[in-house]
């Protein structure tokens, strides 16, 4: 099957098989974590510490593309889910991401500057300029068509289905963990607070598995739903693993 042709296999909703238990079908989402970008040796040279300043900088700069695709990613299943519980919870998401700014009782106004803004602060610790990094002059060929094959999907796949393609962040707590326990030790010109974005993640993104994971569980309710599931987390994996290639080719591994 072409990956094009990924929103045409929700054709089979059921073929009377019977569906794996919520806890089976769990543990089948989970299992894909072995192909996850953190066994990616561009992602393994990065929190081993053998990356070069300049690929830290330019892995940064590459990854704002697939940062600033997020919440317009949400946006996109917010505008196609007529669920009010549903958006709730997602529209946390967006906020995480863009920044909000809330008032005081006292009516002393407070803004959250957002991941993106916290995204282009790393950058600068690593020694990028804020326009360069905005201006995306940096990104890759194969990077863009990688976020973007995953703005797409979000906009015309079910709700559901896109609600799942997120479930990679079953593994991001992970990855951000290992990056603040390692990065400091091995990149100690990155000023700490540079970092701050992966601290954030730590505790949001666990919040976000929850909501995700349980659409999912709750949505895909037959076999074959559930084995397109599967597919759909691939999909999404794979959106990952092709940015590392990308950068690797482009940028070079050092082991
Ligand atoms: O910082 C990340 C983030 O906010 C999200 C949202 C989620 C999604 O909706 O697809 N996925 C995701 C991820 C973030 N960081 C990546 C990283 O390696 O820093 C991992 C990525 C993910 O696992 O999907």
């Amino acid at each position: 099957m072409i990956r094009a042709d990924i929103l045409a296999e929700a054709a089979t909703i059921d073929d009377g098989r019977t569906p794996w238990t919520r806890e089976e079908f769990e543990a089948q989402l989970r299992a894909k974590g072995e192909v996850y970008h953190i066994f990616h040796p561009f992602n393994v040279m990065l929190n081993s510490g053998n990356a070069t300043p300049e690929q830290i900088r330019f892995w940064v700069a590459n990854r704002f593309y697939y940062q600033i695709a997020i919440p317009v990613k949400d946006a996109a299943i917010m505008a196609n889910c007529p669920d009010r519980e549903i958006r709730r919870g997602w529209v946390q998401r967006i906020l995480d991401h863009d920044g909000f700014e809330y008032g005081l009782p006292g009516g002393e106004k407070r803004v959250d500057e957002g991941g993106i803004e916290a995204w282009i602060r790393l950058g600068i610790a690593t020694g990028l300029s804020r326009e360069e990094i905005v201006d995306l002059r940096h990104v890759l060929p194969a990077v863009r068509f990688a976020v973007d094959a995953y703005i797409s999907f979000a906009r015309r796949a079910p709700w559901q289905e896109a609600v799942c393609s997120s479930l990679t962040e079953l593994f991001a707590p992970d990855i951000h963990k290992q990056r603040l326990a390692t990065w400091p030790e091995h990149y100690r010109w990155i000023e700490s607070s540079g970092l701050q974005y992966f601290r954030n993640r730590t505790s949001q993104a666990p919040r976000d598995v929850i909501q995700g994971l349980n659409v999912t569980l709750d949505s895909f309710n037959t076999r074959a739903l559930q084995e397109r599931a599967l597919e759909i987390l691939k999909f999404k994996l794979d959106i990952l693993w092709v940015m590392n290639d990308a950068m690797g080719q482009h940028y070079g591994v050092t082991a």
